[in-house]
């Protein structure tokens, strides 16, 4: 009894270690670009509580596993080992304490998404059009057209997203949020841009040869120079 103690406790110690030492490889392989929206902070929570959950799971297979067959290694004896009928307590704990966590996540997530998709009354409208391969943004406060995409800083944004043709999907990896674009339908996706930058603009939904090329710059502005910006648009718009 003391010695499956012992047994215990070291790979117990060996799980805690490994967690670590697999969350830290995780972070370092899965490297996130620098964060440009206020959503970022709890939807970075969230893929870092993950991380955390499949460094100790990794663990905690691959430590009982490598403990059992370097110490209770048996050289020589090829003869079967002893036969066991299952274990209830431990096919209970294995099932539910899963079940619980898998809940958690679902409610967390859930809970998220609702708050990050909350319409805001502030909110400034760009519509944005997929079409093989390129994008077309329309500002109906100005009624500006532009191929490129620029946004006030510190405001909260809506984009409406639609597609001319296929299945596109609006994504810029430094604003985390992500959408399809689907034709014949409007969707939405919502940020507050933090940062301001130039950034890229990327389909991440697979809409045929040119896919890898349908790129757009976003442009993040101060609202000075995107008042500037508006009236430099409508001014050329109506000569
Ligand atoms: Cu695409």
């Amino acid at each position: 009894m003391a010695k499956n103690r012992r047994h215990f406790g070291i790979a117990t110690v060996l799980i805690v270690i490994c967690t670590f030492v697999v969350y830290w490889v995780l972070d370092s392989v899965l490297l996130k670009p620098a964060a440009a929206v206020l959503e970022a902070g709890p939807i970075d929570y969230l893929f870092d509580l993950h991380i955390w959950l499949i460094a100790f799971l990794f663990a905690l297979v691959a430590v009982f596993m490598c403990y059992a067959l370097i110490v209770f290694r048996a050289r020589g004896d090829e003869g079967d080992g002893e036969h066991i009928h299952g274990n209830g307590t431990l096919e209970i704990i294995w099932t539910v304490v899963p079940c619980f966590v898998v809940i958690y996540f679902a409610w967390i997530s859930t809970t998220m998404l609702i708050d990050l998709s909350r319409p805001n009354p502030d909110e400034y409208v760009v519509n944005a059009e997929g079409r093989q391969w390129s994008w077309l943004f329309t500002y109906p406060e100005s009624g500006a057209v532009t191929a490129d995409l620029v946004l006030p800083v510190d405001t909260p944004i809506r984009m409406d997203l639609t597609s001319d043709d296929v299945l596109h999907n609006f994504w810029v990896p430094e604003f985390r949020v992500k959408q399809d674009s689907v034709p014949g339908m409007v969707t939405h996706v919502r940020f507050t841009p933090t940062v301001i930058g130039e950034y890229v603009l990327r389909c991440a939904e697979l809409c045929g040869t040119n896919h890898s090329g349908m790129l757009a710059t976003v442009r993040v502005v101060s609202a000075e120079d995107f008042q500037l910006w508006q009236s430099e648009q409508l001014a050329q718009a109506q000569e």
